[in-house]
C-alpha cells in the first residue's frame, strides 16, 4: 500500500466538504478537516478516525490572523500537505444588484475569494518547497455564466475560476496540479445559508427534479486526485441531468 497522502479540506462540516472527507478517508488519505462548527468537526473526526488519521482546525476563513494561527498550530507532518481542497464557501442572498445587501456582498467576497486565498497562502509554501502537490478549488457553474440576481455570488465564483487558472500558471514550474470543479445544483445546506435559514425556500430549489448529491461531487474530487502523475484534470463542469445551464432546469412541477 503506498504511503497515505495528507489532504486539507475546508468547509468539511457539511455538504460537499463533508462528503469529500468521508470518501477520501477510505482511499488512502489522512485528513485535516476545517470549518467553524467545532461540534461537527469533532463528530466527523470521531467517525472517520476509524478509517484514517484525522485532525481538525476550527477557524473562520475571513479572518486571516485566525487562518495563519490555525495552520501554524499544525506540526510539520500535517502542514506539509499533499492536497488542498478549497471548498469553504456559500451564497448569501439572491437579490437584484440595486437592492443587494452590502453585508451579503462582503461575506461572499471575503469567504469565497479572500478566504480561499488566505488558506492557499498558508499551504502553498510547503508544496512549492517539495515541488509537488494538488490544489482543488470548488468553483461553480455560477463562475462560468452569471444568472439573474446571482450578481456578487457569480462574481466571487468567476474570481475562483480566474484564480484557478492563475494558480495553474504560477505553480506550473513546481509541478503542482491545480483543478477546478464547477458543480451545478447540489442539494446541501447551500440554499439554507443563501436564504438565511428559510427551509421552505431552500427546499424549493431542489424540488421537481433530481439534483446532484454532495457525494457526486466528492466522486469528482477523488477522480481528480487519483489520476496518474502526468495527468491533471484542469476544469470540470458537473450538472444534474435535469440542468442545461444556470437558468435552464427541467422540472416536473
Ligand atoms: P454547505 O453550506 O453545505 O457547506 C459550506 C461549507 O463551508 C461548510 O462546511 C461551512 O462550514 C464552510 N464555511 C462557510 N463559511 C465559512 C467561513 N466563513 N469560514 C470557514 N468555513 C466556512 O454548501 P456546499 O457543500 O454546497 O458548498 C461547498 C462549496 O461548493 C462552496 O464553495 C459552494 O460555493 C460550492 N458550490 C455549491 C453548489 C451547490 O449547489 N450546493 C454548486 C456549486 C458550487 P462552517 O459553517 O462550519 O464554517
Ligand atoms: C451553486 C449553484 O446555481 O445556485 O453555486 O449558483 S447556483
Amino acid at each position: 500500500m503506498p504511503q497515505k497522502r495528507t489532504a486539507i479540506i475546508t468547509g468539511a462540516t457539511s455538504g460537499i466538504g463533508e462528503a469529500t472527507a468521508s470518501l477520501l478517508a477510505g482511499h488512502n488519505f489522512r485528513l485535516v478537516l476545517c470549518g467553524r462548527r467545532k461540534d461537527r468537526l469533532e463528530k466527523l473526526r470521531q467517525g472517520l478516525s476509524l478509517k484514517t488519521e484525522v485532525t481538525t482546525l476550527s477557524f473562520d476563513v475571513r479572518d486571516k490572523g485566525a487562518v495563519a494561527a490555525a495552520f501554524q498550530s499544525l506540526d510539520d507532518g500535517w502542514r506539509q500537505a499533499d492536497v488542498l481542497v478549497n471548498n469553504a464557501g456559500n451564497a448569501h442572498g439572491l437579490a437584484p444588484i440595486q437592492s443587494g445587501s452590502v453585508e451579503d456582498w462582503d461575506a461572499m467576497i471575503d469567504i469565497n475569494v479572500k478566504g480561499l486565498l488566505y488558506v492557499s497562502h498558508e499551504v502553498l509554501p510547503a508544496m512549492v518547497k517539495k515541488n509537488s502537490g494538488h490544489i482543488v478549488n470548488l468553483g461553480s457553474i455560477a463562475g462560468k455564466e452569471a444568472y439573474p440576481n446571482g450578481n456578487v455570488y457569480c462574481a466571487s465564483k468567476f474570481a475562483v475560476d480566474a484564480l484557478t487558472k492563475g494558480m495553474r500558471m504560477d505553480l506550473n514550474a513546481h509541478g503542482i496540479k491545480v483543478t477546478a470543479i464547477h458543480p451545478g445544483l447540489v442539494e446541501t445546506e447551500f440554499s439554507l445559508v443563501r436564504f438565511k435559514g428559510d427551509k421552505g425556500r431552500a427546499d424549493a430549489v431542489y424540488q421537481g427534479y433530481q439534483p446532484l448529491r454532495a457525494e457526486d461531487i466528492a466522486d469528482m474530487v477523488l477522480f481528480a486526485l487519483t489520476r496518474p502523475p502526468h495527468v491533471v484534470v484542469a476544469d470540470l463542469v458537473v450538472f444534474p441531468v435535469a440542468q442545461a445551464s444556470s437558468t435552464i432546469v427541467r422540472k416536473s412541477l
